[in-house]
């Protein structure tokens, strides 16, 4: 089926682009629409031409899987369909519905004319990829919707209604009632004998007093967009499009999209973009699987996480019933959720009656019976396996046939917590992230016998409440904390060797990690690491102990709960302040190790933890225990607070090359103080690296 047709209607051209899913600008679609162009354009029956899309979408801007590519610019390009259509001696008008993106919008600016349904959505979202709009949006929006809302739609990437632009120049008409086409078409006549032209490129455009406007955007701009440079890019060719003529503005444009495209942070974000869709396809579960009904949740325990993920519930409109085995904690549950409702009507984020609509989808009880209706049920009870039995066989007695039952552990066993059932098949692990109605990641363990419809369920329940689902397999952490217990484990291994918990947080919180993994420890709760290490010592009696760590945890030394931990805080006060009693445990464990301690380089420190987390996540492919290298760099960008310009460890190994990746944990295996085998390059890693390949 041709990605573009063209045909008369009468004495107008009618272009049809219909590419799915999309309609994105590759090149089959390109050259269709210059065909057509040219087609019309030669036909003296023809008085005017309508480009067209599809009802979900005009188009969703330059096909992204062309960037850096040939195909990318190869010609026709936009630039070339834009002169094309602004040459030509016959109007041309945009006909928009649905999404009208990035490179569909500049070709729509481009066309003389533009209508459009009110709830088509338009944007111009480079941003988001990293880029800036490529094909003239940045110098001709604003001459049609002025500088001030051209600004803010180019940084933010957001996309509008075009109802709210329909009191601008960008729209001629709005195409109220039924049928676009028929809309385009007449109003195509009315325009056919419009001489001359309109072109936007030949709009003037003034700001008054434009040197202070944009030196106040840069600001507001530069404090907002952190390590990314695009944010900037854009204002800066929004400001040529306010100052200069079009053609330098244009140049301006080209220049800044070069420079964007070919850069690290592009290739992190639209890494980010094909990582996230491509987390959603689990390769032996059909994307038709029929899905249970989900109308009803519930959740068992009404501490930090399960207050939390009640909230993700009721946020989208689902009904929760949330149990606590007493009152008074039922009580403080629910007064949390209230609080931190509260807090979003007082930001001015949440209107009172969201808060109380939500408020109202919430109900507490205290007895497993009113559970038994509820379509999914997910326990976030305390993580041990003993209070996990006792929870699952409660639920397997109680909840109705079908029923999806969901544990919230992030390291236990699932496949031992669905023998706790009679019905396996509907256990599942969704793991939350604290606070679990705040962070984006939702880890879905899949147990040996989860049934695939369920695994299909929950995956599109965790898009509808605002998660990002990853399937993980199951083993002791799963993908994500397995990795970070590599991480951690490693950041103790340099306090052993000359570091100091200021100086490992700060070298890695300098490329751009949220914290270090000694301020994380004290938010989380030095005694959360503390328990895991005891089952391992426990399950493993040979391995060697973190001396440092178990002594801080000996000492009470929790963290931010105890007003002490790998820093000392003052109350009311959560910055963490370096202690002189933790470096003395620091010195006096080196000196038992026998350890001369030396001057550890950053990037050493850098090196060591992301490496740890590359290595341990390439078993963890190897393993399948994920199916692929980019739902790692998911997980870790929207759960454990990895810099989204890196793109996730793996992405940021390639970036690197895994060769130098390889050579430097062989350099690292030499280490005395490291675990046997903990820098043995896994077997994929090393395989890639002498393949000159990369993970993604
Ligand atoms: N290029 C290639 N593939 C795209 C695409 C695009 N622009 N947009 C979507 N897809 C694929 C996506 O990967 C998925 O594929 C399928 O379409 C459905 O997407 C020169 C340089 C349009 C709002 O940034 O925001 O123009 O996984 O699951 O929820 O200045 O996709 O099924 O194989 O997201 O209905 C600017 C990005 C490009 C728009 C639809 N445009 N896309 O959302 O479906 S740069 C964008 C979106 C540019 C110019 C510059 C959304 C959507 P698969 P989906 P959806």
């Amino acid at each position: 089926m041709s990605v573009c047709a063209t045909r008369s209607e009468g004495d107008i051209a009618v272009i049809s682009m219909n590419s799915p899913p999309v309609n994105g600008l590759g090149l089959p679609l390109r050259q269709g629409i210059a065909e057509g162009l040219a087609q019309a354009a030669k036909d003296p029956a023809i008085k005017a031409i309508v480009l067209t899309g599809t009802a979900k979408a005009f188009s969703g801007g330059a096909d992204i899987r062309e960037f850096n590519s040939p195909l990318m610019l190869a010609t026709p390009n936009l630039h070339d369909l834009i002169a094309q259509i602004e040459a030509l001696d016959k109007p041309v008008v945009a006909a928009i519905s649905g999404v009208c993106l990035g490179g569909g919008l500049e070709l729509a600016l481009g066309c003389h004319y533009r209508v459009a349904v009110p709830d088509a959505q338009i944007a111009l979202p480079e941003v988001k990829l990293g880029l800036l709009p490529g094909g003239g949006g940045t110098q001709r929006l604003p001459r049609l919707v002025g500088v001030q809302t051209a600004l803010e739609m180019v940084v933010s990437g957001d996309m509008v209604p075009a109802a709210k632009l329909a009191g601008t120049k960008l729209f001629d008409e709005m195409v109220t009632a039924g049928d676009l086409l028929a809309g385009a078409l007449a109003f195509a006549r009315k325009v056919a004998g419009n001489r001359p032209l309109p072109r936007v490129r030949d709009l003037q455009l003034s700001q008054p007093d434009a040197a202070a406007f944009f030196a106040a955007a840069r600001t507001q701009v530069a404090k907002q967009a952190g390590r990314l440079p695009a944010p900037l890019k854009c204002l800066e060719c929004i400001e040529a499009a306010a100052t200069k003529p079009f053609d330098e503005g244009m140049e301006v444009e080209r220049k800044g999209f070069e420079f964007l495209v070919n850069g690290p942070e592009s290739r992190a974000l639209r890494h980010a973009f094909f990582g996230e869709r491509a987390a959603a396809k689990i390769p032996d579960i059909p994307d038709d699987t029929p899905l249970r009904k989900i109308d009803s949740a519930a959740v068992i325990g009404a501490g930090t996480m399960g207050g939390g993920i009640a909230m993700n519930f009721a946020n989208v409109g689902i009904p929760v019933r949330i149990l606590e085995v007493k009152q008074d904690a039922l009580d403080r549950g629910l007064a949390v959720i209230r609080k931190n409702y509260e807090n979003q009507v007082k930001k001015g984020k949440l209107t009172q009656e969201k808060l109380d609509q939500r408020m109202a989808l919430i109900q507490p009880t205290l007895s497993y019976a009113d559970l038994g209706t509820a379509d999914i049920v997910i326990e976030a009870v305390f993580e041990d396996m003993d209070v996990k039995k006792k929870v699952f066989e409660q639920l397997d007695a109680v909840m109705k046939p079908g029923a999806i039952l969901a544990s919230n552990t992030s390291t236990l066993d699932l496949d031992r917590i669905a023998t706790f059932t009679q019905r396996p098949q509907d256990v599942v692990g969704l793991h939350f992230f604290s606070p679990a109605n705040v962070m984006r990641l939702l880890e879905v363990v899949r147990g040996k016998q989860t049934a695939k419809d369920v695994m299909a369920t929950v995956m599109q329940l965790g898009r509808k409440i605002r998660k990002l689902p990853v399937v993980a397999g199951v083993c002791d952490g799963f993908v994500g904390n397995r990795m970070i217990n590599k991480y951690s484990a490693e950041a103790l291994v340099l306090l052993e060797e000359g570091a100091l918990p200021q100086q490992v947080d700060g070298a890695i919180e300098k490329l751009g990690f949220a914290m270090g993994p000694f301020r994380m420890s004290d938010l989380a709760g030095n005694d959360v690491g503390w328990y895991i290490r005891k089952r391992h010592y426990a399950e493993h009696p040979d391995m060697r102990h973190s001396l440092i760590a178990d002594r801080i945890c000996e000492l009470g030394r929790y963290g931010q709960k105890t007003g002490k931990g790998w820093y000392a805080y003052q109350p009311g006060d959560r910055n963490a302040h370096p202690d002189a009693e933790v470096e003395k445990i620091i010195l006096d464990v080196s000196k038992e190790l026998g350890v001369t301690r030396r001057a550890i380089p950053d990037s050493e420190i850098v090196e060591r933890l992301v490496y740890a987390l590359v290595n341990e996540g390439a078993r963890i492919v190897e393993e399948g225990i994920a199916l692929r290298a980019s739902d790692i760099d998911m997980m870790y960008l929207n759960g454990y607070g990895f810099p989204l310009h890196l793109g996730g460890p793996m992405l940021y190994a390639d970036m690197q090359g895994l060769d130098k990746v390889v050579a430097r944990c062989r350099e690292f295996a030499k280490n005395p103080l490291s675990a046997p085998g903990f820098w043995e390059p896994a077997k994929l890693l090393a395989k890639l690296a002498g393949e000159g390949k990369t993970f993604n």
